[in-house]
């Protein structure tokens, strides 16, 4: 039996769709009976793991197959599995996903995690679930990390990736699909999709590095419709957001599907480069506004092209290759999403004025452009980016006792906590221009604000934005709460 746990994400009641543990409960389907307890819906989700490790039939293995990201979902993932390892010493537990991926010898070193899963893991806790069952060890499963008796952390070798199309569909008719949509600025009953897996570069500060070494798995544009058809056909969807790695790798592609989708009549999101949506013809771009595409987030990462360099971007990125694509959406009347890594040492002041002013730019060519701030964070990977930063003191938490704590729950948020080279003068910086700017241009991406919210923010906020003044935005800090204002990442894109 397999319990699928999907660690509290976000805010609740929120609810995004688990992808995650939905692929791989897919890739079970009947073979082993496994049932899902989510903690964006749940309040005790320990609790709710006991009953289901009660009401288990007795004598076969009771898995607990946990998704993990850091940031609020590790924490949750930490409590609940230090405390059912105490309860239930017999349950195994086996963590996968983004933070497993990246910190396995941490996440091992643990005690109650048994097995950690690198990468795409349905074939390897296909191959766990067979281990178990047959009383084998795990020295065979491939994908698999796990810890030897002298304490010594065994990585097995990587299956071969699975493609996507060779996968099942998403058993949503084992979930109330109604708690998994939600009304958007894209449409009133909007869901998420994963149509492929991985990313061809490898960007020095970003974790889909680690997940697939450069792969890309991309469903076929008939299977990718072919979801969505019966998404709207059965459960009324009107939106959905393609919460890819980058959807937009192959132009064929994304144009085929363009053209499948549109008989749909659904609006659609998705991330992809600057420079590859760049070349993509005009021909594509209409077919894609045709299709229902109403926004695309893309990594614009900096205004500094030498920082493009130090990021190993890779392509054709550059600032001048970024206001193009700003102009290019506003044309095609496609909101342009753009996110920023700001703060790089070693001079991170200096990265932040210049890229601040870059923005405005943006801002200036196409104002509906939505801009997320992240402060750099790094990832650990090889590259010259992660080279410098353990160069100025930057460490990863040697145990999860330590993840758990404030300190670093904070940074998994990606807002500056805990980076040596930041100060807070500088971290301040950032998030004055963030309020003063979210105020100016407040996000389409909130439908909850309504004409009147925006003119008012615009008003207050105008002298600030004109001349510069950033500093002690105390009113705006105050109007943007009276009016319940969020942030277009927290709302859940
Ligand atoms: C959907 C999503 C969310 C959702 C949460 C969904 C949920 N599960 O509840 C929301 C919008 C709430 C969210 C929030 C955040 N997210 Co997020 N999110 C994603 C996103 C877009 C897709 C993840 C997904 O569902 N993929 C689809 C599934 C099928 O793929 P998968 O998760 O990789 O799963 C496969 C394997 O990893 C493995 N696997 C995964 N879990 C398990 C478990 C077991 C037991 C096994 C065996 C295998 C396994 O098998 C799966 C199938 O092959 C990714 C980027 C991306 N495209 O991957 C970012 C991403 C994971 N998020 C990220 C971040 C930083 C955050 C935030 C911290 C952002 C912020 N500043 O607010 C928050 C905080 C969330 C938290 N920590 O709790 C980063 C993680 C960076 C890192 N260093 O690891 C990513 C990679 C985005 C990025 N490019 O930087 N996120």
């Amino acid at each position: 039996m397999i319990i699928f746990f999907n660690p509290l994400s976000t805010t609740p009641g929120k609810q995004p769709l688990p992808l995650s543990v939905l692929s791989l409960a897919a890739a079970i389907g009947d073979r082993e009976p496994w049932c899902l307890v989510d903690g964006n819906r749940t309040a005790d989700p320990l609790a709710a793991i006991v009953a289901q490790v009660v009401a288990a039939p007795p004598g076969a293995p009771i898995v607990l197959a946990v998704t993990v990201m850091p940031g609020p979902q590790l924490t949750q993932a930490i409590r609940v599995c230090r405390q059912l390892r105490a309860e239930r010493p017999e349950v195994t537990i086996v963590w996968g996903g983004y933070f497993p991926t990246q910190h396995t010898d941490t996440v091992l070193r643990s005690g109650y995690v048994d097995y950690a899963v690198r990468s795409q893991g349905e074939a390897p806790l296909r191959g766990l679930m067979a281990a178990l069952h047959a009383g084998a060890g795990p020295a065979d499963v491939a994908g698999l990390s796990w810890r030897r008796a002298d304490g010594t952390v065994v990585h097995n070798p990587p299956p071969p990736m699975i493609a996507l199309d060779d996968l099942p569909d998403l058993p949503y008719e084992r979930l109330e699909m109604r708690h998994y949509l939600h009304p958007t600025c894209l449409g009133r009953r909007t869901v998420a999709h994963h149509s492929s897996f991985g990313c061809p570069f490898a960007c020095s500060f970003c974790a889909v590095v680690a997940m697939t070494n450069r792969r890309w798995l991309a469903q076929s544009p008939a299977r990718v419709a072919g979801v969505i058809r019966h998404l709207v056909e059965r459960y009324g969807v009107d939106a959905v957001q393609m919460h890819d790695m980058d959807f937009f790798i192959s132009e064929p592609r994304t144009a085929e599907c363009a053209e499948r989708l549109a008989p749909l009549g659904v609006h659609w999101w998705a991330l992809g480069r600057v420079d590859t949506l760049m070349r993509y013809s005009d021909r594509t771009f209409r077919q894609m506004v045709r299709s229902g595409l109403k926004m695309v987030f893309s990594g614009a990462e900096t205004g500094s092209e030498q920082t493009l360099l130090a990021m190993n971007k890779g392509g054709q990125a550059s600032p001048a290759l970024t206001l193009e694509l700003a102009r290019r959406m506003r044309d095609y009347g496609i909101i342009p999403e753009f996110s920023f890594v700001l703060g790089l040492p070693p001079d991170p002041l200096e990265d932040v004025v210049r890229t601040c002013e870059f923005i405005r730019r943006i801002k200036a060519i196409n104002p509906a452009t939505e801009i997320i701030l992240y402060t750099y964070t790094p990832v650990p990977m090889d590259g010259s980016l992660y080279a410098e930063a353990a160069r100025l003191g930057f460490a990863f938490p040697q145990t999860l006792d330590e993840w758990e704590s404030d300190r670093w729950r904070q940074n998994a948020l990606r807002r500056g906590a805990n980076i040596p080279w930041m100060d807070d003068a500088i971290t301040r910086r950032i998030r004055n221009f963030e309020r003063v700017l979210n105020a100016f241009y407040p996000t389409r991406t909130d439908p909850r604000l309504t004409g009147a919210m925006r003119t008012l923010l615009r008003m207050v906020s105008g002298w600030r934005y004109g001349l510069r003044c950033y500093a002690a935005p105390y009113e705006l800090r105050a109007l943007q709460w009276a009016v319940g204002y969020q942030r277009p990442e927290t709302t859940g894109f």
